[in-house]
């Protein structure tokens, strides 16, 4: 995020009014409190990704909210430097210095250095324009790439396949992963079908021994660039979208799942080829009208920042759903420009689905919950939720029993 000073003679940006909150441990000799820095603008500017930063003069201005004092400083004749990955600016009032480094920053004021690792991005509108912002999108966390893609998972993008099934697993889960291929995993075999697992980084060595292991045996684990845990669930769907549409892009459908679920592959294939021509669909259990929760000790705290609206927009639920394949480059594009939530249905199905206008239709054949496992309800059902180990055999016998007249 840099930014491209066009015109040389330019020797002055206004970095005006700034918005950024910080939240900071400010310590000194005496004590150590607690302050709130904030630095306000209430325009918005249109983003450009693509910046340059050259060593300019610039003059600030902000605002510094502390505590329950507001002052403003102006700055003149600041200076900005780059390199690489930091971007640090420099002024003569106080704050003294703001530092930013790889999108954390650091401000010294009075001698004494506060640090914040909130992302930051800036925002130009033109040569001589800037406005520094507290970046809560996803772009600003998500480490686009994977460190193991399997790409043979999906011959020629995938251009002879039906279906695509990325199911988001934890590092750990190793049984859940096992029970799948020993059973529905086994349709990953058919030319039109492909089956993969997806997880994240893991500072646990011996658990990353047990996963090249799993691999070397496998070859159907794609590992993405983030902390495997719930807080980065979101992460690992953007992650999912970003290698279907790096590597199996031509797949027709992709269906996002958990390793404790059970899926009726050969249902869902039916269920395919009945909808073979429809666009810009996610199918699901569609889940309506629900709210937000703010509740500050709740696991599914949603701040008024994140989200401000009353209602979530109509979304499907995270176990099971399933994306025409034009959705998934437009999903991921816009899920990266839209503000982190770690709740992974309600932000890309719901959330960014619904900015970009795509539709959300109900199945009642996604079931996604768990019930009673009778042949007939397995084999009407096209997923299954809250499966666990020895439970997949079990549905996996149920399912191929051709016996049972349902
Ligand atoms: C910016 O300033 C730094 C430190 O003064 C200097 O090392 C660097 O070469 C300068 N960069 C440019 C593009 O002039
Ligand atoms: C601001 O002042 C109000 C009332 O004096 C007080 O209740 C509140 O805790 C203060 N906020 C901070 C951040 O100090
Ligand atoms: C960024 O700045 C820090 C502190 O000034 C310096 O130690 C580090 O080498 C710089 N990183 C790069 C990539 O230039
Ligand atoms: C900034 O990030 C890069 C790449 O992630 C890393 O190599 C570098 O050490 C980081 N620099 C600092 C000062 O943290
Ligand atoms: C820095 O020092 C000035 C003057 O002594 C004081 O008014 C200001 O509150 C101090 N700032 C902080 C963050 O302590
Ligand atoms: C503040 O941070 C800078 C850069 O890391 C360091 O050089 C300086 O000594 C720090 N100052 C204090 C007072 O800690
Ligand atoms: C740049 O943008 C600012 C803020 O929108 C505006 O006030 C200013 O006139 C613009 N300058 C130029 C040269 O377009
Ligand atoms: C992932 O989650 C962990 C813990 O919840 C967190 O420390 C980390 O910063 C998150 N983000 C990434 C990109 O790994
Ligand atoms: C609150 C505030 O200072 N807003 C300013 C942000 O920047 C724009 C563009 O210059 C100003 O017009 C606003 O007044
Ligand atoms: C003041 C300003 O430019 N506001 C814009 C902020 O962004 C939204 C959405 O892009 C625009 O609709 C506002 O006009």
């Amino acid at each position: 995020m840099f930014f491209y000073l066009r015109n040389r003679s330019v020797r002055i940006i206004i970095l005006g009014f700034v918005i950024l909150s910080i939240y900071m441990y400010y310590r000194t000799t005496v004590d150590s409190y607690n302050n709130f820095i904030e630095f306000v603008n209430t325009s918005n500017f249109s983003s450009n990704r693509e910046l340059q930063f050259d060593n300019v003069t610039v003059e600030l201005s902000f605002m510094l909210l502390q505590k329950n004092t507001s002052f403003e400083h102006p700055v003149t004749k600041s200076s900005i430097s780059h390199n690489a990955n930091n971007l640090s600016i420099s002024t003569s009032a106080s704050p003294q210095s703001i530092l930013l480094i790889n999108n954390s920053i650091s401000l010294q004021v009075n001698n004494s250095n506060i640090t914040s690792a909130l992302p930051l991005k800036l925002l130009v509108t033109n040569s001589s324009f800037a406005t520094l912002i507290h970046d809560d999108t996803a772009r600003a966390i998500y480490q686009g790439g994977h460190d193991v893609t399997v790409p043979e998972k999906c011959p020629m993008n995938g251009k002879n396949m039906n279906l695509v099934i990325v199911v988001t697993s934890a590092p750990s889960h190793i049984e859940a992963r096992t029970a799948i291929r020993q059973t529905w995993g086994h349709f990953g075999q058919r030319t039109d079908v492909s089956i993969v697992f997806i997880l994240g980084t893991t500072n646990d060595h011996k658990l990353e021994k047990l996963l090249q292991y799993e691999q070397k045996l496998y070859a159907d684990i794609i590992r993405g660039r983030f902390i495997d845990s719930y807080n980065n669930l979101t992460l690992k769907t953007i992650s999912s979208l970003e290698w279907k549409d790096t590597f199996c892009s031509d797949a027709k459908f992709l269906l996002k799942t958990d390793d404790d679920m059970f899926i009726n592959v050969p249902r869902l294939l039916s269920f395919i080829k009945a909808h073979d021509t429809e666009t810009n669909v996610i199918y699901g259990r569609l889940a309506k009208n629900w709210k937000p929760i703010r509740n500050k000790k709740s696991k599914y705290y949603i701040s008024l920042e994140q989200f401000k609206q009353k209602v979530f927009p109509d979304f499907t639920t995270g176990p099971a759903y399933l994306l025409s394949k034009d959705v998934v480059h437009k999903l991921y594009e816009a899920a990266l420009d839209q503000t982190y939530l770690k709740l992974e249905d309600v932000f890309t199905t719901g959330i960014v689905a619904h900015k970009i206008g795509i539709k959300r239709i109900h199945v009642s054949e996604f079931l996604n919950k768990k019930i009673s496992y009778n042949p007939c309800n397995v084999q009407r059902g096209i997923s299954l939720h809250m499966v666990k180990y020895g439970e997949q055999f079990d549905l996996w016998k149920k399912l191929l029993d051709g016996k049972s007249k349902c």
